[in-house]
């Protein structure tokens, strides 16, 4: 048996790994690459899964969690490295020639175009051993500015609100069965009964108190969750949260509500939000949001009684994707904070506001490294102590370590671009860890079409993934159960993830590939391939940083009686005796903002970068189903999954359909700035009338993305996936030429 966590999400609800009674066959190691291309999801698995008791999954796991051992068999698994043959055919390599080609062209782009020219794209599913060391093998070895990776998609607002609030950013600063005890969870944005099935124990308490509030433009299954007088169901027009925060805001203030020793003790700006809210009554937000005033004023009012200072047992703000993926998602999560600290809610034992992390690895991803603008321990890669330090642990001089780089949209949009008057050429090379851009990444239109513009796409992954198709070299790396290494979960916990399987021959670790090229690079830096010591270095190289994880290692780690230890845990002198115990709840007594005090910033409420207008009347709004998991590379290779949910589909309210002649099932076509895309209908009343919803986890003609906005918040750097302006028809009349027929679409 081996103890471990779930390859998906940022739960990482606890599983044990059990031999299977029949194990399957290796794959062959030496396939033919097109048979690998060509093979059909499903899988065999060689290992039983079992849920595993732990504070936040309690034994529970989704549907993804219990068919997880499938991926570990997926039919057409890569088991060799590729390389585009002159026929433009991906074809299989030994290791030496595929490492060696990718050597050369780093060299020789990089020599012809400067260093910044080939560029880095990491992941949020990566291991805190793996993202460090992408991060340390693009500072010192490619020594490009250019490195950013898929959490800029998924966490970078709230990251971004958190740090200027609170100079902090840990998604839940809080354990999550902290939420168990609460007489009020306010949910923006996000749908956790499908995203992070097993987290709904921890609201049965607010539902039987009546406290659970869900803001979703969908009646979305945790919006679901509030029937029956289990808490409240606001419904905003998508893209209008934040008017919806304000005017939560103004009730409390304008009811005196708020927490007024707490906001004088523990915050500052607070003047300035005042008169920033005053406008925002009610009437007013409801114009905007369409959410009726009286419910406005009732959530208000059922927030502040649940709160210490109303005398309720605690409350909670929690952001999620919905809110947060918007070009004022910093703004509205700043929002979400400033209700929260008027409330008297942040760093204290039974409320909070918090923002859920969704990747596997999504909090450790953005603490070691691979973000545009931080070196590891989540320093500044401009603050010139931090340089010092991390250059120091790395072996070389501060002064070679680059500068920030381009984030993730703006790289994506600058690949292989030629150079303009004020902007010099784009990358020209990419290596891609862990993402599947194709689908996932905003406008992938745009983002496709740059990708096949590089001069040298390199993409490491254990499937051929759309991204992986477009590659010049492909190198089939390990996966979850084939490796050790450790994972940060959205509590900021730091757990093991471990070995349970060996890797089919042929598979190489992701340590193991960036320390052959550094070798291959002539680079004088050591890259460690075993996993315990790549941590080691690690922790030294966070020591001091806000993410401290100097007092961790391995071996403690799996010597913990409850498995996991949080973040900040710094080493303390052999002599002190006890070793840091971690840390559960952060900002109990201050916060690590320069006077110790919560920053409260004046927030107003602008709309999405595409709005309404003649030709788009409609608004589309993106999210996620229980099945499939991000762009679909992992889930649509499991049978049960892919089972479930076969494809694309667009959620449309019958008042809606009706008016567009679309019936259930029927291939509605959608259009947008950036493109048109096909997919069959499902009506539902879950949606509201002005707008359709569609799921983003498939490829091809139904691929959602294709039309989603490359905008993004100015702040954060984050994409506006959740909301962009659509035009809906029934397709068939008016297909664009180039699109397949509805009939394939269906397929
Ligand atoms: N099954 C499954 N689970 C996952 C993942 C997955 O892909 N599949 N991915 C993981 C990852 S990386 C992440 S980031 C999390 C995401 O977890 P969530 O944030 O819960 O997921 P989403 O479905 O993207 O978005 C949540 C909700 O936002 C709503 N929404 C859309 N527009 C708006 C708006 O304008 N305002 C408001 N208030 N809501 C809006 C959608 O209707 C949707 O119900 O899930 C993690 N868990
Ligand atoms: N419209 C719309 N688009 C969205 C979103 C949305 O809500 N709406 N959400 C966004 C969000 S929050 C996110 S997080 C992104 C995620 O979208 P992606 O960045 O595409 O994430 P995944 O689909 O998880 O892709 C991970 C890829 O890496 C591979 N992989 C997994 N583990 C490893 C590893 O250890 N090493 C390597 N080399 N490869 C690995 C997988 O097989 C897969 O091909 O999507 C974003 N896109
Ligand atoms: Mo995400």
């Amino acid at each position: 048996m081996t103890a471990t966590h779930c390859p998906y999400c940022a739960l990482q609800c606890a599983m044990s790994l059990h031999p299977a009674p029949d194990p399957a066959p290796d794959p062959a190691p030496d396939a033919v690459p097109d048979a690998v291309l060509a093979a059909p999801p499903g899988g065999s698995a060689s290992v039983v899964v079992q849920g595993r008791d732990f504070p936040t999954n309690k034994g529970g796991l989704c549907q993804k969690g219990w068919t997880s051992a499938s991926l570990l068999g997926v039919g057409d698994r890569l088991t060799t490295p590729l390389v585009r043959g002159a026929d433009g055919e991906l074809h299989a390599a030994s290791w030496d020639d595929a490492l060696d080609l990718v050597a050369e062209r780093a060299t020789a782009i990089a020599a012809a175009h400067g260093r910044d020219s080939v560029a880095v794209f990491g992941g949020g599913g990566l291991t805190n051993e793996k993202a460090y060391a992408l991060g340390k093998f693009a500072r010192t070895v490619l020594r490009t500015a250019n490195i950013d990776y898929n959490g800029r998609f998924c966490m970078a607002s709230a990251a971004a609100g958190a740090n200027r609030a609170f100079g902090l950013d840990r998604g839940l600063p809080f354990p999550l069965a902290d939420l168990g005890g609460a007489q009020a969870v306010l949910l923006l944005g996000s749908n956790l009964a499908e995203t992070m099935p097993p987290s709904l124990q921890h609201l049965t308490g607010a539902r039987g108190r009546g406290g659970l509030v869900v803001v979703d433009p969908r009646r979305s299954a945790t919006a679901a969750l509030t029937a029956d007088g289990a808490g409240v169901h606001l419904q905003p027009v998508p893209g209008t949260d934040l008017a919806v925060l304000l005017a939560l805001l103004h009730v409390v203030w304008a009811e005196g509500l708020g927490d007024a020793d707490y906001l004088a003790a523990r915050t500052t700006g607070a003047d300035a939000v005042r008169r920033s809210v005053a406008p925002w009554w009610p009437e007013r937000a409801e114009q905007v949001c369409g959410i009726d005033a009286e419910q406005l004023r009732r959530v208000a009012r059922l927030l502040a009684a649940a709160s210490p200072a109303g005398g309720g047992s605690g409350a909670y703000i929690l952001t999620g994707r919905g809110v947060e993926q918007s070009t004022q998602g910093t703004a509205t999560v700043t929002a979400a904070i400033n209700l929260a600290l008027a409330l008297g809610l942040p760093g204290r034992v039974g409320s909070g506001y918090g923002a859920v992390t969704g990747q596997g690895n999504g909090q450790g991803g953005r603490e070691h490294g691979q973000k545009a603008d931080q070196l590891p321990g989540y320093r500044k890669i401009d603050d010139p102590a931090a340089r010092e330090h991390v250059a120091r642990v790395w072996g070389v001089d501060p002064a070679s370590l680059p500068g920030p780089g381009l984030p993730a949209v703006e790289l994506l949009r600058r690949l292989g671009a030629p150079a303009g008057p004020d902007a010099p050429a784009g990358p020209k090379m990419l290596f891609v860890h862990g993402s599947n851009l194709v689908v996932s990444a905003p406008n992938s239109t745009m983002v496709t079409a740059n990708l096949q513009a590089l001069d040298f796409l390199v993409v490491c992954d254990f499937v051929p993934s759309e991204t992986a198709r477009l590659a010049d070299v492909v190198l089939p790396v390990t996966q979850w159960a084939e490796e050790e290494g450790t994972m940060t979960s959205l509590e900021g916990r730091v757990l093991r993830r471990r070995q349970a399987v060996a890797a089919p021959p042929g598979v190489r670790s992701e340590l193991a590939i960036l320390a052959d090229l550094a070798a291959r690079l002539r680079s004088p830096v050591h890259f460690g391939t075993d996993p315990a010591e790549v941590f080691d270095e690690l922790a030294r190289a966070s020591a001091g940083g806000p993410a401290d994880y100097s007092g961790l290692s391995h071996a403690r780690l799996d010597a913990e009686p409850i498995p996991g230890l949080f973040w900040p845990c710094p080493a303390v002198p052999a002599e002190t005796g006890a070793p840091h115990p971690g840390t559960p709840r952060t900002f109990l007594d201050t916060f690590p903002t320069a006077d110790g005090r919560a920053r409260m910033i004046a927030v107003d409420h602008v709309g999405p970068s595409d709005d309404l207008r003649p030709d788009a009347p409609l608004y589309l709004i993106t999210g996620r189903v229980l099945q499939h998991y991000q762009s679909g590379a992992q889930t649509r290779r499991v049978e049960e999954l892919a089972a479930a949910q076969p494809g694309p589909f667009v959620e449309i309210h019958p008042v809606l359909a009706l008016t567009l002649g679309i019936e259930d099932d029927a291939p509605v076509r959608l259009a947008t700035a950036r493109g048109a895309i096909v997919a069959p209908a499902r009506l539902t009343t879950s949606v509201r009338q002005d707008t359709v919803f569609m799921p983003f986890h498939w490829s091809g003609a139904g691929s959602v993305n294709r039309i989603t906005t490359d905008a993004t918040d100015p702040i954060s750097g984050m994409p506006e996936f959740k909301v962009c302006a659509v035009d809906v028809s029934l397709a068939g009349t008016v297909l664009a030429p180039a699109l397949p027929t509805s009939v394939e679409v269906l397929r």
